[in-house]
Order: structure tokens, then C-alpha cells, then sequence
């Protein structure tokens, strides 16, 4: 990629993670601009009018335009590449675990270990602690459905590793965070050490 691609970011956020996995697994740099969302400095004017009208990271710089959106970006950054399957129907097959990954997945995992692990219990809304248990039954359900999906293949799509793995992995490898235990799903358990064992893998922190 030609222009200067820079991440606009929250470096805990498994969304933010998607897309540094998926440029590091490619070999593309990328700049990294940190925000702290407990602050609301993603929600300042400035980011709302040049970044992100929606108030959110991941965004993706490329050159003077903005992609917000993990999928999008994840997409974007691996157009042409190895991690999307050139077949029209495994193509399409992985934007479906991608759109799980956000309507299914995301929403109850993330949500939880975010609510646990930077909210905390006592300053979550009344509403938000009526969600505990559906958004937990979500989670688990999810989190079932990939196990049972595993049990005929090693990766998502295919194969090898796709986008759909990438875009799985951060909000799954880290659901104790949620209070889910991984110990109950072993195929799942396998499929993470798999991704940990890809050719440039790079782990949360790095
Ligand atoms: N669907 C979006 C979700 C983005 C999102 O929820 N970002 C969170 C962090 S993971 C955020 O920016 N929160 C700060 C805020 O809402 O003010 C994506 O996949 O990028």
C-alpha cells in the first residue's frame, strides 16, 4: 500500500486489535494514534467532524480518508491477500462470520468484559445490569456455536486463516474477561492456539 495508513485507536479494544492482527499477519505498517475512551476523547468535536462521525475507534486512516469500523478496515487493509478466499461463495462465507461477529459475538462478549472490566458492577445503569443475564445467555450461545462449527474444521472459512478467524479471535481469546470460561468450549480453546501459531501472529499487547 502506497499511502501512510494510521490507526486510530484504543489499545485494549479487541476491535482496535483486529486490525493491527491483520496488518501485521500481511506485513503492512501502520502508525498508531492512541485515544482514551474513558475519557471521551473520541467523542470531542474535532474527532466527530475529521475522524469519526459516530464517535468510535477503530478508524482507519489511509492517506487523508477515514474508515471506521474494524471489519472495514480489516477488509481494506487485506484486499487482495491470502486472508480473503478468492472463491465468491468462502468470500462471501467469511463476511458471514464477519456480520455474526458483530450482531452475535461483539455485543455480549465484549460488552460484558467491558461492563467487568473498566465500568464495574456498581456504576453499570439499571438498565444495563437488567442485560447481565441475556447479554451472558448471548455470549454463551455464541461462544457454543462456534465450538459446534469447529468440530468439522480447523479454521472458519477454508482452509487456512481468513478474515473470519482475525475478527473472531480478539473479543474470544480474552471472554474471561466476561466472566465466560473457555475451558467449556476445547474446540475453541484449540482454534486460539492455532491462531497464536500463524506466521507473524502478534498478541494484544504488543
Ligand atoms: N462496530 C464498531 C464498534 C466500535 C466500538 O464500539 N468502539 C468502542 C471501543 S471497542 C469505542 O470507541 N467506544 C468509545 C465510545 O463509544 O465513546 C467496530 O467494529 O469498529
Amino acid at each position: 500500500m502506497s499511502e501512510t495508513l494510521v490507526l486510530h485507536e484504543y489499545s485494549a479494544s479487541g476491535n482496535c486489535y483486529k486490525v493491527r492482527l491483520t496488518a501485521a499477519l500481511l506485513g503492512i505498517p501502520l502508525q498508531r494514534r492512541e485515544y482514551d475512551i474513558m475519557k471521551g476523547e473520541t467523542r470531542t468535536p474535532e474527532f466527530l467532524e475529521k475522524v469519526n462521525a459516530n464517535g468510535r475507534i477503530p478508524v482507519l486512516q489511509a492517506g487523508g480518508r477515514f474508515i471506521p469500523e474494524s471489519n472495514a478496515a480489516c477488509h481494506y487493509l487485506a484486499d487482495g491477500s491470502r486472508l480473503i478466499p478468492a472463491d465468491p461463495f468462502d468470500h462471501a462465507d467469511m463476511l458471514r462470520w464477519m456480520f455474526w461477529e458483530q450482531y452475535n459475538h461483539e455485543p455480549n462478549i465484549a460488552t460484558l468484559r467491558f461492563w467487568r472490566g473498566w465500568v464495574g458492577h456498581d456504576n453499570l445503569s439499571d438498565a444495563q445490569k437488567l442485560q447481565l443475564p441475556l447479554k451472558r445467555e448471548a455470549g454463551v450461545a455464541a461462544l457454543k456455536l462456534m465450538d459446534e462449527h469447529l468440530a468439522d474444521c480447523d479454521w472458519f472459512v477454508g482452509a487456512g486463516i481468513t478474515l473470519a478467524d482475525i475478527c473472531l479471535f480478539p473479543y474470544t481469546h480474552v471472554a474471561e474477561g466476561g466472566g465466560f470460561d473457555l475451558r467449556e468450549y476445547p474446540r475453541v480453546e484449540a482454534w486460539i492456539a492455532r491462531v497464536n501459531s500463524a506466521p507473524h501472529f502478534i498478541p494484544m499487547t504488543a
